[in-house]
């Protein structure tokens, strides 16, 4: 049974009073003291981070709104340079090679460009003192937020909305009496402002506020008011004794309309559109969007009673206290996942952007990283629920930027590696698709692979959802010329092909004595098990693609060849995957990354249904570097709730995800990374990690997988998603399967496990073997009697 808000009191004391589903809402009862603590909305393109503050603080984004223009900074000595360091590797002079690396192949400048603020959006109700019954809430259902509070025997309200279908962003304020509303609003920027005015024409009441630094854009703030007087007030619009006001938001860059009239006329046309179809219609068309999308997956792992009513730092802090308690902090942080997702990842057109390294929400001019695409693990952890979690639309923007990059890997593979065809990405791209190698450093800055991982994605995006036509039009070119790429890079070396200088993100390893510079601490080589481990993915995915598509000749031929003569993934004398090509002592052994992992998720050759021995050395190398103490940011921590869902062993991925939730969230629920540095990708890698405990798909439809049995005895699911285009409900009792219904989405055929092999029925007929689905019918697995 779905629990909602329960409607109780007259909504003027409602806010304060009402019973908030622990499952579904954010609930402070203060105003954020910080964008860390401020409720996150956003549309796909424009987002808000609201305060609730007495004098409203909305900080707002445009995710297109960067440092700059497209800058090439390929070093053009790499090339030259790139057979000297290979032999260099292959004599075993690493700390040589790795310095010849960065003189000859870094990119110049370093680093790519960076994201940045929009605006901020200030409104000023002249509210002083204690705001009585404060209430600030976000609806991860809706996508919406709300503020609430009492002052001076009035009940003011505030609500926002981003509208998907409008294009804007929507707020609107209200007071319980009459009259009682006074509101100036002004928007405001610290750097390359063009113009900021205020104006008032034709009962039209705005602020536009234009820029003139990076990647130039218009912002406007439209104000509606039902009644009372609305003025020009210097940069600001007022309005005195109204009872609502409504104020519609957006921006457009040249990043999408390089010249400044289609740019405003966009804006224009957006919020024209909106304030003639006025607020109640904006709201309920981007309601109905953003639930019906939310809606397809619910998730309940029993109620937390009384300490889920608590405001969420609170619950947090109970959370690191007695994890037991509020089993519902887990559901709400598995919503939320899926609401940021949708909130920053959008099909806005052409070339939408995916979320970045702080999804959208950002207020500094020099954010962590630059807040840019970390393609090494963070932009891809971002989609890793994209699909298991039923948001399949959520992914198109990584596809959009994947084309723009591949233009750009495209002269990249020419100017460093002389690859006439295919394309190279580093380990960080921009919304340029910059391709160039970033900052300067042996553990980081040259690793070829970039490509190939969001390669994977493409495929990926066809195996659940099972559009051909997209794994034509879409994914095919992106994974042929990621080979053709390879095809050409790539070296014979000890009878394999072979990935150098690379290196295994961002590890570093002791040279060996048998080497030249013994004891140093080094991070380039040749062929870290990552890159064969991408590699084996990529070949096989073209194998793939191309049956589907009815393609043969070279292109396969050439796959299956190439796939013949990667190296496959070493296990060490402790029985642990080898993370470089020699068993090198590692430098760090509790280092964040599990980049030797990734062929147990999110690739599959290490999976257990794929090697036993793989999946059994993984085990033994993750728990390795756990027990060193890695899991040390957030996504790191939940990389390897995923990596022990793999592995089958629910228990592991639960403690892990309690680890996670009393140490990374943020007040307002983010993840955090280094120096508590708000990160996206942690919330992200954690609703896949739970959807992965639940339900896996190499091969078979595994339901309850990797539950963990003891911590949650019962609970049940809807709407995950499986490869083959199956949706899957399940609920579970005792620790074990009740019933689970499988719908075909697009027919196929259907091979189930269940609990790792228990008896099961499918239609009251025991299951013993594939079946042949069709498309919509509902499938009902029970347990064999
Ligand atoms: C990688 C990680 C860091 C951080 C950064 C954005 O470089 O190693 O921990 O997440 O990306």
């Amino acid at each position: 049974m779905r629990t909602h808000l329960y409607l109780v009191l007259p909504l003027n004391a409602f806010f304060a009073h009402a019973q908030w589903d622990a499952s579904r809402y954010l609930v402070f009862n203060t105003a954020a003291s910080g964008l860390s603590s401020s409720l996150p909305i956003g549309n796909g393109r424009v987002a808000a981070a609201v305060y609730g503050t007495a004098t409203e603080r909305i900080t707002l984004n445009e995710n297109s709104v960067w440092s700059g223009p497209w800058q090439d900074r390929g070093n053009a000595n790499s090339q030259g340079a790139l057979s000297s360091i290979r032999q260099k590797l292959i004599n075993g002079d690493l700390s040589s090679a790795g310095q010849q690396t960065l003189d000859t192949m870094a990119g110049n400048p370093t680093s790519p460009r960076q994201y940045q603020p929009t605006v901020d959006m200030a409104i000023d109700f002249g509210h002083n003192g204690t705001l009585g019954n404060y209430t600030r809430v976000l609806d991860t259902l809706q996508g919406t937020a709300i503020t609430s509070y009492t002052l001076g025997g009035v009940d003011y309200t505030r609500e926002y909305v981003a509208s998907y279908p409008a294009g804007v962003l929507a707020f609107r304020m209200t007071a319980s009496q009459s009259r009682k509303l006074n509101v100036k609003v002004s928007l405001n920027r610290t750097k390359a402002v063009a113009s900021n005015t205020a104006s008032s024409s034709d009962g039209v009441h705005a602020i536009t506020l234009k820029s003139n630094g990076g990647i130039e854009f218009a912002a406007e703030a439209r104000v509606v008011s039902d009644g009372g007087s609305i003025s020009v007030d210097g940069q600001a619009i007022s309005v005195q004794g109204a009872t609502a006001v409504d104020i519609f938001f957006d921006a457009e860059t040249a990043y999408r309309y390089p010249g400044s009239i289609a740019r405003e006329a966009a804006l224009k046309e957006k919020l024209d559109n909106a304030v003639k179809v006025g607020y109640p219609a904006v709201k309920s068309a981007a309601v109905k969007d953003a639930q019906g999308i939310l809606s397809r997956v619910h998730l309940n792992l029993g109620s937390s009673g009384s300490a889920g009513r608590q405001p969420v730092p609170k619950r947090l802090s109970n959370f690191k206290k007695n994890a037991t308690a509020d089993s519902e902090l887990v559901t709400l942080y598995f919503n939320y996942g899926r609401h940021l997702l949708l909130a920053s990842s959008r099909d806005t057109g052409n070339r939408s952007l995916p979320a970045n390294l702080q999804g959208m929400w950002n207020d500094n001019y020099d954010p962590p990283w630059q807040s840019k695409y970390t393609i090494n693990i963070n932009t891809e952890m971002n989609y890793w629920h994209a699909l298991t979690t039923n948001l399949d639309e959520t992914h198109k923007p990584l596809f959009d930027l994947i084309d723009i990059a591949r233009t750009r890997g495209n002269a990249m593979a020419k100017k460093m590696y002389g690859c006439n065809q295919g394309f190279v990405l580093h380990h960080n791209t921009d919304l340029w698709g910059d391709a160039a190698p970033v900052d300067k450093g042996t553990p980081y800055t040259v690793w070829p692979m970039g490509g190939a991982w969001l390669s994977q994605h493409a495929m990926e995006h066809y195996r659940f959802t099972q559009d051909k036509d997209f794994l034509r039009t879409r994914a095919w070119p992106v994974l042929k010329e990621a080979a053709e790429f390879y095809y050409c890079y790539l070296f014979m070396y000890n009878g394999s092909y072979v990935t150098g200088p690379s290196l295994s993100p961002e590890n570093t390893f002791v040279v060996p004595s048998n080497m030249r510079t013994a004891g140093k601490t080094e991070g380039v080589d040749i062929a870290p098990s990552i890159d064969n481990q991408l590699l084996w993915e990529l070949f096989n995915n073209i194998i793939d693609a191309a049956a589907v598509l009815g393609i043969n000749g070279t292109e396969v031929s050439k796959a299956k060849d190439y796939l013949s003569k990667i190296k496959a993934p070493q296990v060490g004398s402790k029985g642990q995957i080898l993370e470089w090509r020699n068993e090198y002592q590692e430098a760090e052994a509790p280092h964040r990354h599990f980049s030797h992992l990734f062929g147990l998720f999110p690739g599959s050759q290490m999976t257990p249904i794929k090697s036993e021995k793989l999946a059994a050395a993984s085990k033994v190398s993750l728990d390795n570097r756990i027990r060193a103490g890695s899991g040390s940011t957030g996504w790191s921590r939940v990389w390897a709730m995923n990596l022990y869902a793999r592995l089958l062993d629910g228990a592991s991925v639960w403690s892990n995800g309690i680890t996670f939730l009393q140490t990374y969230p943020l007040d307002n629920l983010w993840n955090s990374g280094e120096n508590r540095w708000f990160q996206i990708d942690g919330n992200f890698g954690f609703t896949a990690a739970i959807a992965e405990m639940l339900l896996q798909s190499h091969e078979v439809v595994h339901i309850l997988p990797a539950l963990p049995k003891t911590a949650l005895p019962s609970g049940s699911v809807e709407g995950l998603v499986a490869r083959g285009g199956f949706v899957v409900d399940v609920e579970w009792r005792g620790g074990e399967m009740a019933r689970a219904m499988v719908t075909a989405r697009s027919g196929g055929e259907l091979r189930i496990v269940v609990e790792g092999g228990i008896a099961f029925m499918v239609d009251g007929e025991v299951y013993d073997g594939p079946i042949q689905t069709t498309v919509g019918k509902r499938y009902t697995i029970t347990k064999a009697s």
